[in-house]
């Protein structure tokens, strides 16, 4: 099966968390996307969404799916996102999306977090992956000296074709962390977000996933 195959495998499998009339809190990036695409053949059965992203609001009401601004929702039932890297405690890496800081605000208020991905995103540590950090703008460089003192090898996201720093949903800028081991991804989340002027790590661990489908060539496994 191809990488694509297996991420739709797992959006089809991630309806089966979908809760009638109710709130349906969506995720960033192509496996979203499957899940979104998905979702729209069982649109009448919910609510309406919250969405992590422009991007995948656009998506959301594309279908005609209503998607709801987030200061106007009491609760919701379940977020399904996908991950960069995830562990087997159900931590996760987030942000190649650069979506990071609207989907941690998103799964915070969700009751439950479905991680959606095909299998090579699982790993046994995390870091292989560069971390995402998201900061304002004026404090980009002192964060960034502060994550190299780390002893991670920071590199600011810049536009595609350009130098000029990428700008996220938020206005906010992004430092991707290579060469990291993160062996305890709880306490380096605290150590990042006690940063001044980081506004949301790509640490998924204090709120981990509560569920993880993962696809693979013998078929959609649940790791939690
Ligand atoms: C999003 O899903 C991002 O946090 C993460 O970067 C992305 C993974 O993308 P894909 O599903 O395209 O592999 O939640």
């Amino acid at each position: 099966m191809t990488q694509d195959e297996l991420k739709q495998a797992v959006a089809r499998a991630a309806i089966g968390y979908v809760v009638d009339g109710e709130i349906i809190g969506v995720g960033t990036g192509s496996t979203a996307n499957f899940f979104i695409d998905e979702l729209a053949t069982i649109k009448d059965r919910i609510k309406g969404t919250v969405a992590s992203s422009e991007a995948t609001a656009a998506r959301l009401k594309g279908h005609g799916i209503p998607v709801f601004d987030l200061n106007d929702v009491e609760s919701i039932a379940v977020y399904i996102d996908g991950a960069d890297e995830i562990d087997a405690s159900g931590a996760m890496i987030k942000g190649g999306g650069a979506a990071l800081t609207r989907e941690k605000i998103v799964a915070s208020v969700s009751k439950s977090f479905v991680c959606i991905a095909d299998g090579s995103k699982l790993v046994e540590t995390l870091g292989k992956f560069a971390l995402p950090v998201e900061v304002i703008p004026m404090a980009r460089n002192a964060v960034f000296r502060q994550l190299a003192a780390l002893g991670g090898q920071p590199k600011v996201r810049v536009k595609p074709g350009s130098d000029e720093p990428f700008v996220t949903d938020n206005g906010g800028h992004l430092i991707d962390v290579a060469g990291l081991s993160i062996t305890d991804p709880v306490a380096l989340e605290n150590t990042i977000n006690g940063m001044v002027g980081v506004i949301a790590v790509g640490l998924f661990a204090a709120r981990g996933a509560n569920v993880c489908l993962l696809g693979t060539a013998e078929g959609v496994k649940s790791l939690r």
